[in-house]
């Protein structure tokens, strides 16, 4: 299992962060997802096997919000 937590700009209040980490939730592999508002973040425990951070990153743009390194 690998942790991985992504800067994440655009969300702006509690249904921001149910979108994201629900989109997050939905990658098969993922085990773990915590979002937060302040700061914009994600961080979430994946099965590197099944998925990887390219995926987490285009489900979280796809759905609206950018990922910052
Ligand atoms: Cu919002």
């Amino acid at each position: 299992m690998e942790t991985v937590t992504m800067s994440v700009e655009g969300m702006t209040c509690g249904g921001c962060v149910a979108s994201v980490t629900r989109v997050l939730k939905a990658i098969p592999g993922v085990a773990d997802v915590d979002v937060t508002l302040e700061p914009g973040a994600a961080k979430v425990s994946f099965d590197s096997q099944r998925t990887g951070i390219p995926a987490l990153r285009s489900a979280i743009t796809e759905a609206g919000y950018d990922v910052v390194d």
